[in-house]
């Protein structure tokens, strides 16, 4: 216990903690040093204070700078001329008045430095302006001139510090122009009532050296020594007047920096100390020696919530040493190990509490709160309460009448147990492992009982609250379970949030912008309600809850009640059988792939994406099956899992409407708080790949030829598929992919720089026009799907996806044995799945695996030993998916539609009579030369029309 400075309200009489606070919160106290200057003779408006002795108090952060004073600052007059007024106030020292504002002497009287402790309107002997100030001869300490006079300074503010200022211009950029305008302006000195002899003989003192290095110094030049920063850092910067302010703010930055960390004193008793050794040194001797006074302010306005600007007080009180080392490392460690916060950001702000969280004041003398046990004068302020709360919640249904109450202690529960029997050693038993009371009235199975309560509940698994209780209850928490528990019981868990907005702006009763859960729910239903907060936002950015999602809401689960029970009613007429065409497997394994991603939504607890993936994604994929589908119908089993998966992954935050569709509609029992999470299977990769590039390309050819419609009329469409890359192209890929291989970063703008000098690149030099949009293009498309934008090659053949299946084969094998090695096992034709589109190499792995290839089919795989990752095209997909060009024709009412194989099929043309010109081709790809056959551009291999070479399209 001991007197702290504190922020404190006047009006309330109590510490304002972060919690009590309207505005300022996080906001501590800003210690200054006073410095006591002497008014050696009263100027005419003071005259009435002759006989007392009269001082000028000047707030300072750099009390070792005092032997630089050339001169004292006050504010002559405010910015927009009206007058600047300071008071003149008893201070503690007996017959002595001190000259400061109205801000500070409110301060000082909460810090013992006016005659009445805790007078928030300290009465003023007098009020003075500050032009009246100016010129007044002061005796300053450990400067070595005296006197040193008051000058006027136009940039203080009179809400900070005393409003006065001292001046040391060798070290204060502030103090270095305001000097030399006075200085140069003959005018300005005029203009203030200035005489020369208080500024002319006033020389700059040095008296901290600096290794001053400027911006524009070589690299790993030497710094050149000074003991007059603030001099060359307005010469540096350039700074011309005191209104300059922002190359005065660029010069006190480096000042301050290089005076406070690299600078050593060169003057007085503590020559060649540094100033963080001198400076407390120096403090104290003037604080002995009545030369100062130590004083302190809130750092930054603090408004408390009844409306009252607190002060800094000093308070005699109980703190608790947050921050000790030994305690502070444990808790970090716990931090940096075990605990998990769910985001970063969280588990950077207490990181940053941490940091600085020290000393906290715990009791206070007013107000609600539990009474401080050793000190009943006090109670315990309500951010340092409740920390371990949840320890008794494991214990008190055994203590307490739990259902009724009272909740009080004063009617024991069933366990008979009164509040005087809990002493120290029951408690050390049940939560600290120590061993049974032996003086204890409580019978052994209550004991028992109750420590095996408190073993099963704890560690607490998640504590869940706001994010402006980081930076100090809940850092409380983590010190005070360290500090109390062994580390077992210690939380693993702290999950936080921001605030919620209404329609985007703050919540505020004042304003009117408000909603009680009463009238939500009322407006938009339980579930409306609940499904627009899960969308409202996760982690700690604001959340924000909208009318326009809640409403939405109520049609978006109307609307999928009416799909669920329309679908119910046609179960029996959908269409079943094995689950083999193409828009089966992909919705089958989108939906898996949704459930599944929204389950690990749910363990970040990352609602709001949560709700997308099980809601919005999983119903997109239903819309698409079911357009896909078209005639042939959705397959029975698929649509039941879609509904059965749905129902369950959105109980949480529609119970109602879960609830109504799983007991009520799919007539399960037990209701849907009983019900698992969907068991579904693994999501495969390549069907997800497969999904995206017929999706993506269906969007592609709408756009392509919606742009080619604003230029000209557009009836046909031919969509190329190629099956390789080009070879200039193959040598570009296997560039990027060798250098992201190596760790290189391909996105670097030298990288692309540099790409045509690339040893692998020579050859292709006179394709350099089209290569360097090819590269930037797949670099693009590389930030998106990472080194998938490498591959020569797909691992399905695009083409297949798009063209038009080939006749049904006419006999199918009824069975085969598996080649592979280790399989040897027998399949049945009907589990044998078609597949097409194998080419080439990837052909050979599904030989080796699989089955003997019929000649119809390109290729079976065996499904007992594990199908490979291959594309299953049957034809009935592929109809399918031709189904859907068909309906991009007909949307875009195109005639004709080709879909063909890249390159096109070469054009015979009728040979010329020589002899043959040698155009140029004009793609840039190489000189064109006639084949007596084609006439074909030897390098591109495109054909020419007429004499020039017309490839029609670029090399890509
Ligand atoms: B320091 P912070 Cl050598 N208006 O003292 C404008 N400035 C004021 C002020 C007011 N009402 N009250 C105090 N100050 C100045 C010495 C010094 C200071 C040196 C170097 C750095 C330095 C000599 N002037 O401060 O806004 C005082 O100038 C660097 C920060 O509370 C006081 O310390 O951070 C400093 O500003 C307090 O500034």
């Amino acid at each position: 216990m001991c007197d702290r400075y504190s922020v404190f309200s006047p009006c309330d009489n109590q510490i304002c903690a972060d919690h009590d606070r309207a505005s300022g919160e996080g906001v501590g106290p800003q210690e200054y040093t006073l410095i006591r200057m002497e008014v050696m003779k009263l100027p005419e408006a003071l005259k009435s204070l002759e006989g007392k002795t009269v001082v000028m108090l000047a707030a300072t952060l750099r009390p070792e700078t005092m032997y630089g004073q050339t001169n004292c600052w006050v504010l002559p007059h405010e910015k927009d001329g009206s007058e600047a007024w300071y008071g003149v106030y008893e201070t503690h020292v007996a017959n002595e008045v001190a000259i400061v504002s109205e801000h500070a002497a409110r301060n000082m009287a909460f810090q013992g430095l006016t005659p009445a402790f805790g007078d928030a309107s300290p009465p003023a002997v007098m009020k003075v302006k500050g032009r009246d100030l100016v010129g007044l001869p002061l005796k300053a300490p450990l400067t070595s001139l005296t006197p040193i006079y008051t000058l006027p300074l136009l940039t203080i503010s009179m809400r900070k510090g005393t409003g006065v200022v001292t001046s040391v211009p060798s070290d204060a950029p502030d103090d270095y122009i305001g000097l030399m305008d006075l200085k140069n302006k003959p005018a300005l000195r005029e203009k203030y009532g200035v005489t020369d002899e208080m500024v002319m003989p006033f020389e700059i003192i040095p008296i901290i050296e600096v290794p001053y290095r400027r911006d524009s110094a070589p690299e790993g030049s030497e710094p050149e020594m000074t003991a007059i920063a603030a001099k060359i850092a307005c010469e540096e910067y350039k700074v011309a007047s005191q209104n300059d302010k922002e190359k005065l703010a660029l010069a006190k930055a480096k000042t301050y920096k290089i005076g406070f960390y690299e600078g050593k004193m060169a003057i007085g008793d503590y020559k060649g100390m540094t100033v963080q050794e001198a400076k407390p040194k120096v403090k104290e001797w003037m604080l002995a020696t009545g030369q100062a006074y130590a004083y302190a302010e809130p750092e930054k306005e603090v408004m408390s919530r009844s409306g009252n600007e607190c002060v800094v007080a000093l308070t005699d009180q109980w703190y608790i040493k947050y921050g000790e080392p030994e305690w502070r490392a444990q808790v970090e460690k716990h931090l940096q190990g075990e605990l998990n916060c769910y985001s970063e950001d969280t588990k950077l702000r207490f990181e940053v509490a941490l940091g600085w969280l020290s000393e906290w004041g715990c009791s206070r003398s007013f107000g609600l709160g539990t009474l401080l046990p050793w000190d009943k004068q006090f109670v315990i302020e309500s951010l340092s309460d409740s920390t371990i709360y949840m320890a008794f919640y494991t214990v008190c249904h055994i203590l307490q009448n739990s259902i009724d109450g009272p909740f009080d202690g004063s009617v024991p529960g069933a366990a008979n147990v009164m509040p005087g029997e809990m002493t120290e050693e029951v408690w050390d038993y049940i939560m600290l492992d120590a061993p049974l009371p032996t003086k204890t009235t409580i019978r052994k199975e209550v004991l028992e009982k109750m420590k095996r309560e408190f073993n099963y509940w704890y560690p607490v698994d998640l504590r869940v609250s706001g994010k402006d209780l980081i930076q100090n209850h809940l850092t409380f928490f983590l010190y005070n379970h360290a500090a109390i528990f062994p580390k077992k019981h210690w939380p693993r868990a702290m999950r936080t949030n921001g605030h919620v907005m209404l329609n985007n702006e703050k919540m505020s009763k004042s304003t009117g912008n408000f909603k009680t859960l009463k009238q939500a729910i009322e407006e938009y239903s339980a579930d409306g309600m609940r499904f627009a907060l899960a969308l409202s936002g996760d982690g700690n950015e604001d959340a924000n809850f909208e009318h326009d999602v809640a409403n939405a809401a109520i049609l978006k689960l109307t609307n999928e009640l009416a799909f669920v029970e329309k679908s119910l009613s046609e179960l029996a007429s959908m269409r079943t059988g094995p689950l083999e065409l193409f828009i089966d497997k992909i919705f089958d394994n989108e939906m898996n792939r949704y459930v599944l991603a929204c389950e690990k939504c749910y363990e970040r607890m990352q609602y709001r994406e949560a709700m997308i993936e099980g809601w919005d994604k999983l119903q997109n994929a239903r819309d698409k099956y079911r357009a896909m589908a078209g005639p042939v119908g959705m397959h029975r089993d698929l649509v039941k899992k879609f509904i059965e998966c749905q129902t369950v992954v959105i109980s949480p935050f529609c119970p109602h409407y879960a609830e109504h569709i799983w007991s009520t509609l799919l007539g399960n029992s037990g209701g849907i708080m009983k019900a698992s999470w969907p068991t579904v299977g693994n999501v495969d990769p390549l069907l997800v790949r497969i999904n995206g590039y017929s999706v993506n390309t269906l969007s592609d050819l709408r756009s392509k030829v919606e742009k080619a419609r604003t230029k000209k009329p557009v009836t046909k469409m031919t969509v190329f598929v190629a099956e390789e890359f080009l070879d200039w192209q193959q040598a570009a890929l296997g560039v990027l992919k060798s250098t992201v291989d190596a760790g290189g970063d391909v996105t670097h703008k030298d990288f692309k720089k540099g790409f045509m000098q690339l040893a692998p690149m020579q050859p292709f030099k006179a394709q350099s026009k089209v290569l360097m949009p090819f590269a930037a293009f797949i670099i693009d498309d590389f930030v998106v799907r990472g080194v998938e934008a490498f591959e020569l090659k797909v691992p399905y053949d695009e083409s297949e996806v798009l063209l038009p299946p080939p006749p049904p084969p006419s006999s199918m094998p009824d069975a085969a044995t598996c080649e592979h090695a280790g399989c040897g096992r027998y399949s049945q034709a009907s589990s044998i799945i078609h597949l097409r589109g194998l080419q080439g190499r990837d052909q050979e792995p599904a030989q080796q695996h699989g089955l003997v290839v019929p000649s119809v089919l390109t290729c079976c795989v065996c499904v007992l030993c594990g199908v490979l990752p291959l594309l299953p095209v049957g034809e009935w997909c592929l109809q399918i998916l031709k189904n859907s060009l068909e309906y991009i024709k007909g949307e875009l009412n195109l005639q004709e539609m080709v879909i063909t194989k890249w390159p096109p099929a070469p054009e015979v043309l009728p040979t010329p009579s020589p002899p043959f010109p040698t155009p140029a081709c004009t793609q840039g790809v190489g000189k064109a030369r006639e084949r007596a056959d084609t006439r074909r551009c030897c390098t591109c291999g495109r054909s020419c029309a007429s004499f020039l070479v017309a490839c029609g399209v670029t090399c890509s």
